[in-house]
């Protein structure tokens, strides 16, 4: 069978399906190499729809055998699948296929790796499994039965006869292809259970390799947390007898929500003090819970199409997002959620990749999953919250489960829900799901006759394809303060909606000073002239949490771009400012430890490239090591106290409370490191007794290009634990001087323990690589050509982690000429490889765009 080549898929090409499906039995015979598939699959001609077409998708199959209400047939074998004579009533189609789930080394359909089984079907997977409408709006339910002598054999659904060497389950609830999954391995189990709000009991079991069993407490503890969380805030019960997830070393992303069998990347469900950082088990916690909640927004109400992928992910990230504020803390999530939209969607915005949150067309689907689609998709979510309010969100999320459970929907529907359920008109809005690029606000003041204005004009710069924007709606979220710190007019949002736009504040005594965007209402770049007393002050007296972070962000970033344009050195009150902060008891330790960490360099490059400036990475990594020296130099009395005073004594627990004290003082210790040698890091790395202190400490040590010797000890410890293991490998990379980063990465790449084809290895490294801004941008082009190498060579083994793998180039154009024709040779040399996929193909084609 051949696979499909290279076409471009369009929204606006959408048609609804011939046939649909109304039930499904699967049989799998599994063997390594020459898996049977047995389908049976009832057809109905779709009423809807005026082909009567019959096409199934299907990839890398070894067609056995077809039948057509019990008569065989020859299907005809066409690109991508196949097609057949059917009649114009429902019917029955059964086929017999075989795969080689062994030989699947993409992860992607049926696959083994280590000893086990499992399964990847979105988007498009199900096709390498078996002949079918791989489309998310083909619905059925399906029965499955394995045969096989793995011990544990799973699928989706409820539990049905299972015996020795086969085991039925069937899945009531009317579902997509790309949904379907398999385990089948020499598992053991964690189990629990919960009770749902109706009073229904339902089993829950993480499964493991028997090594692991002790990894698996806090991601059940995530799990039930998440089920109550659901009914509680959006009323939402779960819908099965039993809710399995499965861990699987070998994955292509963090994990997929499969109806009632979630399948876990290990590295983001096994969890244990001594071998998982706090950092890990927030993120566990918080993707538990965003599989978990896909169990009604992506399952029971799925997608139309691939272009609405943002229906399910933008809402399932906005809901994960709520969930982890309310576990941990709102203020500090709000700020970890900006920084990642300002480093990873800001930058996709402003390079080649830069697409809808909604896009119009694609050519390998897998590479839209993309931190626009999930990230920007759910600020979408949160500024329709903010402009029709709590009540009003609550009422339209009612009725969208209302209206919608058992569909297959579209953003249309989506937003037809809001406008239903507020009365108010969304078509403006809707644009920011067409439009790509992030507006840009620039800000002007006016103070008169005790009346203070603030004049605002949007503009999003040309993205590809989309020469021309149009104004957004944009929630702007604004707070006045008076000289003394006093909240003069408290938070209110002003609604944009032109290019152009002055709201007025009447009846002030004295000139305010605006905090504006606060809580980061809405996902755009503020360009406004402010001044460092100004940031200082806000700094000091923002009642708002974001901002008051935001004011030291951007008072760093001012004193760090005039060192990097001009050599200028003046801190601008910065380090009294961090300092005072620094002391005041009354500050959250975890919301401290944010206004520790300095901009990227990514982010000033990101700044500078804003401004004009072409940026040279070299000189931008040395101005901040300067700058961060100055602030340990002069704040270390107060670093060295926080050191002291929060260090959390007694047994380990992964709470925010405890998690936030360790950011705290682990961000202190980075700065202490560069002005004691490393003696505390070292202290610290030896008598840990968690992995957040000892590998924060190491991370502390390696950045002072220090720690060899920590480093052979970690190895040592933990060389039977693949994922500490990843660790070990990323924090060399991650944490390496620029000067030694592209060596340090291909050193690795050597090392027997460098398993490349397991993804979260070959991230650990690659990954890594293109974090270290300096090191990756190597002036002689070393970090472009180490990672070329290795796509090339990963993309026959694995496309998709490759044409991941690959957006690390995504922001070349932004340097100089030198880099810039560096990067292009290793982009071209990509895009010239023979059978390069598609999945690849597309990355570096749309590249190399200009
Ligand atoms: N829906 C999956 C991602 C599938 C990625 C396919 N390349 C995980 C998630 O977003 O929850
Ligand atoms: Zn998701």
């Amino acid at each position: 069978m051949k696979d499909a080549s290279p076409q471009t898929i369009y929204l606006k090409d959408y048609t609804p399906p011939a046939y649909l499906v109304e039930k499904v039995d699967l049989t799998f015979r599994l063997a390594p190499s020459a898996t049977r598939v047995l389908s049976k699959i009832s057809f109905k001609p779709n009423p809807a729809s005026q082909s009567r077409d019959f096409f199934l998708h299907g990839e890398q199959l070894k067609l056995i055998s077809a039948k057509i209400d019990g008569k065989s047939i020859t299907p005809e074998v066409v690109e991508g699948g196949i097609k057949a004579d059917v009649p114009d009533a429902p019917f029955i189609w059964e086929a017999e296929v075989e795969i080689d789930p062994a030989g699947n080394t993409a992860l992607e359909g049926l696959y083994m790796s280590g000893g086990m089984y499992s399964t990847q079907c979105e988007a498009e997977g199900f096709r390498k499994i078996t002949f079918y409408p791989d489309r998310p709006d083909v619905l059925a339910p399906f029965s499955v039965r394995i045969e096989s002598d793995m011990p544990v054999l799973l699928s989706n659904g409820n539990k049905g006869a299972m015996g020795d060497g086969f085991a039925e389950w069937h899945d009531p609830w009317p579902k997509p292809a790309y949904l379907f999954a398999l385990v089948a391995g020499d598992l053991v189990n964690h189990p629990d259970t919960f009770t749902t709000m109706s009073g229904k009991e339902v089993e829950l079991n993480i499964w493991v390799r028997k090594d692991d069993i002790g990894k698996c407490a806090f991601g059940i503890d995530a799990l039930k947390r998440s089920m109550k969380w659901d009914e509680e805030v959006y009323g939402r019960e779960y819908d099965l007898d039993i809710f399995n997830i499965v861990a699987v070393d070998d994955f292509n992303m963090g994990a997929m929500e499969n109806k009632g069998l979630n399948i876990f990347n290990s590295s983001c469900v096994l969890a244990s003090p001594a071998t998982s950082t706090d950092a890990t088990f927030e993120r566990i916690e918080a993707i538990v819970a965003h599989e978990y909640f896909h169990n009604w927004t992506g399952n029971r109400i799925t997608c139309r199409d691939w272009f609405q992928l943002c229906l399910k992910e933008g809402l399932t990230v906005f809901r994960d997002q709520q969930f982890t504020g309310d576990m941990r803390s709102h203020a500090v999530k709000r700020i970890d959620d900006a920084q990642l939209l300002r480093s990873n969607q800001f930058k996709e915005d402003a390079g080649p990749l830069a697409h809808p949150v909604r896009p119009e067309s694609f050519v390998e689907i897998n590479n839209f999953y993309t931190v626009t689609v999930y990230e920007k998709g759910a600020e979408i979510i949160g500024m329709l919250k903010r402009l029709v309010g709590d009540e009003g969100y609550a009422k339209a999320l009612d009725l969208y489960f209302d209206r919608h459970d058992g569909d297959a929907a579209t953003i249309e529907d989506w937003i037809k829900v809001f406008e239903d359920a507020t009365g108010r008109d969304l078509s403006q809005f809707k644009l920011w799901y067409s439009q790509a690029g992030t507006p840009r606000l620039k800000i002007r003041e006016e103070w008169n006759d005790a009346t203070f204005t603030l004049h605002i004009a949007q503009e999003t710069l040309p993205t590809p394809g989309q020469p021309n924007k149009v104004p957004l709606v944009i929630p702007v979220a604004v707070g006045l303060l008076g000289a003394n710190g006093d909240e003069v007019v408290p938070t209110q949002i002003l609604e944009l909606t032109q290019a152009e736009q002055s709201f007025s504040f009447s009846g002030l005594g004295s000139r305010p000073i605006p905090s504006i965007l606060r809580d980061f209402s809405a996902p755009v770049i503020l360009e406004r002239e402010q001044s460092a007393e100004e940031q200082a002050f806000l700094l000091a007296h923002d009642t708002d949490p974001f901002n008051k972070w935001e004011a030291g962000q951007l008072l760093a970033r001012d004193v760090l771009l005039a060192m990097i344009e001009s050599g200028d050195t003046d801190d601008k009150g910065y380090i009294d400012a961090l300092r005072r902060a620094l002391r005041d008891e009354s500050l959250d330790p975890a919301f401290r430890a944010k206004l520790l960490a300095l901009p990227t360099e990514e982010a000033l490059s990101i700044a500078l490239a804003a401004r004009g400036v072409v940026p040279d990475p070299d000189l931008i990594h040395e101005q901040r090591e300067a700058f961060r020296l100055s602030i340990a130099q002069h704040a270390l009395i107060e670093l060295s106290n926080i050191y002291l005073i929060h260090q959390v004594h007694g047994p380990y627990a992964p709470s925010a409370e405890q998690a936030g004290k360790r950011a705290l003082t682990n961000a202190a210790l980075n700065f202490i490191s560069l002005v004691d040698g490393g003696a505390a890091a070292t202290s610290q790395f030896a008598g840990a007794d968690n992995m957040t202190q000892e590998y924060e400490a190491l991370c502390a040590l390696l950045r002072i290009d220090a720690g060899q010797e920590e480093l052979l000890s970690f190895a040592d410890s933990w060389k039977d634990d693949r994922l500490v293991m990843d660790m070990w490998f990323r924090a060399q990379v991650a944490c390496a001087n620029p000067a030694d980063a592209v060596a340090i990465a291909r050193n690795l790449a050597r090392h027997k323990k460098f398993d490349w084809k397991n993804p979260n290895r070959f991230r650990a490294v690659f990954g890594a690589l293109a974090m270290n801004h300096a090191g990756f941008n190597a002036i002689d082009g070393s970090g472009y050509d180490l990672l070329a190498d290795w796509l090339i060579k990963l993309d026959p083994v694995n496309p998709q982690t490759t044409a991941r793998v690959s957006g690390s180039f995504q922001s070349w154009t932004r340097y100089d000429e030198d880099r810039k024709a560096k990067a292009e040779a290793a982009l071209t040399r990509i895009k010239s490889t023979p059978n390069l996929s598609r999945d690849t193909t597309e990355m570096v084609t749309r590249l190399l765009s200009k």
